[in-house]
């Protein structure tokens, strides 16, 4: 699973993929100050609980376990996870994500870094577009005062908004344009499906599938009903082809930065396609660090933090926390993980299995328990999943078990969200 960061250059991109990841990435109030990519590993918490939970409850009533610890430092989790953590039963997963430059209008003929930098989106399965909430930039990132009226602001930001799809629209045009009319002759005799491994074949590098490809192209046809030959169809039918295509292949979601200086109200003048979040990434780094450093203790995604006894905290320090508490309990959390979170769970319909070679111990090889949560599309089944943790387990596929029932299923059973499984093969 990978998230792109995208939009206009200095509207947080870089200081959004730091407060998810706890990278060390450039961050400056000035455009373009990032070039390469940055990408690095985002931790969100599973909607459900961990499974270690009903573990630790079954323990517990046969006596094998004590009751949870006042000072258990992870509050009774008892999983043992190979990548990511469990606290409380908040199992946090693995999300990439890829902070790239900023892009200007005109990228897709390339300006700023243009084409380069839009191949680094390649197999993001969505992107979120960060953009500056209080319009305290122009649309090329240069500092200017923050917009004072509503009105004005909401401008700025549909602004950022219409112009960055427009960009992605015209890239993915400029990749059928080219060879439009020959590559489409020459599948002449296929009909539909000609065209559709055509296009393809034409979008594969971007990280495309066929299934994606047919889904925009379907909706393309939904509003294009013409019997008008593929290889004779204008730039205009092309255009509304290539937006179709894109939507499918990057869908757009937004992180409303800097919320922290925007006015009041303003997100709900603007429209977009995909979910509108308002985000601080800007405060999630502060206090993800300064979780790190234990001067608070903060839950990711939480809207509120509590000053550690012993943290030393000077005066100006404890006011800029205080400041920091205000804005949080008044705009609900920092966005940052609920931004993810609901692109990942919801507009991507994603769920977490747990694969276990133990189905009564819930635990690997090696006797850990519950190692693994990956992070799988909702309807995926019990093969496709056994291919996930290992080419040989899909290979030699004979069953799973389920780990709750203890009752076998078949290669096309459809896993549910928080499935322990254990599979069988040769
Ligand atoms: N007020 C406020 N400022 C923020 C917030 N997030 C980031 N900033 C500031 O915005 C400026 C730009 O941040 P970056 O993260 O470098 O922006 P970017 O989008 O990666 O910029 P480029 O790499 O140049 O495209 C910095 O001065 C940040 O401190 C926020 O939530 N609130
Ligand atoms: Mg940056």
């Amino acid at each position: 699973m990978k998230i792109g960061l995208v939009g206009k250059p200095n509207v947080g991109k870089s200081t959004f993929f730091a407060s998810a990841t706890l990278a060390k990435v450039d961050i400056a109030n000035y455009p373009f100050c990032t070039i390469e990519p940055n990408v690095g590993v985002a931790f969100i918490a599973a909607r459900l609980d961990c499974p270690c939970k009903e573990l630790r409850q079954k323990l517990q009533k046969d006596g094998r376990l004590g009751p949870i610890d006042q000072n258990d430092p992870r509050k009774g989790s008892i999983c043992q996870p190979r990548t990511g953590s469990c606290t409380a039963f908040k199992r946090l997963v693995p999300c990439y994500l890829v902070d790239v430059a900023g892009l200007v209008p005109g990228a897709s003929e390339g300006k700023g870094r243009g084409n380069a930098f839009l191949a680094d989106l390649s197999n993001c399965d969505a992107l979120i577009q960060v953009v500056d909430a209080a319009a305290t930039t122009d649309i090329e990132g240069n500092p200017s005062s923050p917009a004072t009226d509503v009105n004005a602001a909401a401008q700025s930001i549909q602004q950022e908004i219409d112009f960055l799809s427009l960009e992605l629209d015209n890239w993915i045009f400029g990749l059928l344009e080219d060879s439009w009319s020959r590559g489409v002759r020459r599948v002449q005799s296929e009909g539909e499906k000609g065209i559709l491994n055509f296009l393809h074949d034409k979008l594969s590098g971007l990280g495309s599938s066929l299934t994606l490809v047919t889904r925009g192209y379907e909706q393309f046809k939904h509003q294009y009903d013409d019997s008008t030959p593929p290889w004779d169809w204008s730039r205009e039918i092309l255009q509304l082809l290539a937006q179709h295509l894109r939507r499918e292949l990057f869908p757009i979601h937004i992180a409303a930065n800097k919320a922290d200086l925007a006015i009041d109200g303003v997100l709900n003048l603007v429209n977009a396609n995909g979910i509108v979040v308002a985000c601080m990434a800007d405060m999630e780094l502060g206090l993800r660090r300064a979780s790190a450093a234990g001067m608070i203790d903060y839950q990711i995604g939480s809207n509120e933090f509590v000053i550690a006894d012993d943290s030393n905290l000077s005066a100006k320090q404890l006011g800029a926390l205080n400041k920091m508490q205000a804005k949080l309990t008044a705009v609900g959390s920092t966005g940052v993980a609920k931004v993810i979170d609901e692109v990942l769970f919801e507009e991507l319909n994603h769920i977490v299995v747990y694969p276990v070679q133990d189905e009564g111990q819930w635990t690997d090889g090696d006797g850990k328990i519950l190692p693994d949560a990956f992070v799988v599309p909702q309807g995926i089944t019990a093969k496709p999943l056994a291919y996930k943790v290992h080419s040989d387990l899909g290979d030699g596929f004979i069953k799973g078990v389920d780990g709750r029932t203890r009752r076998a299923v078949g290669a096309d059973y459809e896993l549910m969200n928080g499935d322990v499984l254990k599979i069988h093969s040769r």
